[in-house]
């Protein structure tokens, strides 16, 4: 019996790679999806089944929310058996928030999701979406003795695969947009495709997926700078429902030992509000206690991000506050790598 090709669905969320130019005001937006993929002919070239479903309004992902986070989980939800793989298409603003909370919200994933975009619609002549696109597809249909390759939400830009939960964007103009500033890539695209291996979440089919829609967003990230007022620390933690924050500090960890900062930071604690250590440089990780300017922190019972990215931290805490975590665990389970999202 012939072997038969992978199914993979694409799911479109919107994004610069579906946009068109507004003729009036100049601006780019969100366009139909199906009408642009009529402009892809290539598409049918691909040794792979390919169905489509569309945000019923694509957006700019700048306006996204928990509610279209939790629309992606359920459409792949819905059409896990029937699927060996899902593309997400995604603006690149918030995609690395996007896939980091998608890689907690789907627990025990099998099969690959990868989401991918680009900077330049993919009806523009100079467009680097039809590449990304294609190679993303690709790299989704990819089987090896009758499983997937990838059991784990990805990012692909500008020919290289990334752990989803580890990457950051960090350009507005390149191509090349994306970074993974602690984790290698997990392939790269190049005349062959080359993976690498050992770095890849072993296949989980044995598990049942399962899918965690229940988030929180009760929470903030405040990135420190020399200066900070108390008044701006103290209306920052009287938000209301406020229940965690993200703090990014200095290199390893390091925030002001002055008493009012660790105080304000203390009592917020004592209220049950989780306050997270993550470092505002693009590489390394937190280390508390290795400098006296973070010692205190670690005494108050503050959380090491250790080497997250902050949009992973900012969605591990939605996650984990939606999951209703109990306070007496919440700091021992943050620190545990729940997705390959920290070390
Ligand atoms: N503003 C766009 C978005 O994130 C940017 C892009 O996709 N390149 O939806």
């Amino acid at each position: 019996m012939p072997k038969s090709k992978p199914k993979i669905l694409l799911i479109y969320t919107g994004g610069t790679i579906g946009m068109i130019k507004d003729y009036e005001t100049g601006a780019l937006k969100a366009f139909d999806f199906k009408k642009l993929l009529k402009r892809i002919p290539e598409l049918h070239l691909l040794d792979c089944e390919i169905d489509t479903v569309s945000f019923e309004k694509p957006i700019d992902s700048s306006n996204i929310k928990i509610e279209n986070w939790q629309n992606i989980a359920s459409i792949i939800e819905t059409k896990y058996q029937d699927f060996d793989g899902f593309v997400v298409l995604h603006g690149s603003d918030t995609m690395s928030y996007s896939a980091s909370v998608l890689s907690f919200m789907l627990e025990n994933l099998a099969k690959p999701v990868v989401f991918t975009g680009s900077q330049l619609p993919i009806g523009d002549l100079r467009t680097d979406a039809k590449e990304n696109l294609i190679t993303a597809i690709q790299i989704a249909s990819l089987q090896e003795n009758g499983s997937s390759v990838f059991n784990e939400v990805c990012l692909y830009f500008e020919y290289k695969l990334y752990r989803g939960n580890r990457t950051t964007k960090i350009s507005a103009e390149h191509f090349n947009a994306f970074t993974s500033p602690n984790f290698p890539e997990l392939a790269e695209s190049g005349v062959h495709l080359k993976v690498n291996k050992e770095l890849l979440i072993q296949n989980n089919a044995k598990k049942t997926l399962k899918v965690n829609l229940a988030l929180n967003d009760d929470v903030l990230i405040l990135k420190l700078f020399p200066g900070i007022k108390k008044d701006v620390l103290v209306s920052l933690l009287a938000t209301p429902n406020l229940k965690g924050i993200i703090l990014e500090t200095y290199g390893s960890g390091n925030a002001p030992n002055e008493d009012w900062f660790i105080f304000e930071l203390k009592n917020a604690i004592k209220k049950n509000i989780h306050v997270i250590n993550v470092t505002q440089c693009s590489g390394g990780s937190v280390n508390m206690g290795q400098y006296e300017t973070s010692q205190q922190l670690k005494k108050i019972g503050v959380i090491s991000g250790k080497d997250i990215t902050s949009e992973a931290a900012i969605t591990k805490l939605m996650y984990l506050l939606g999951q209703n975590v109990s306070t007496k665990v919440f700091k021992t389970i943050f620190e545990t790598p729940l997705r390959g999202e920290m070390i």
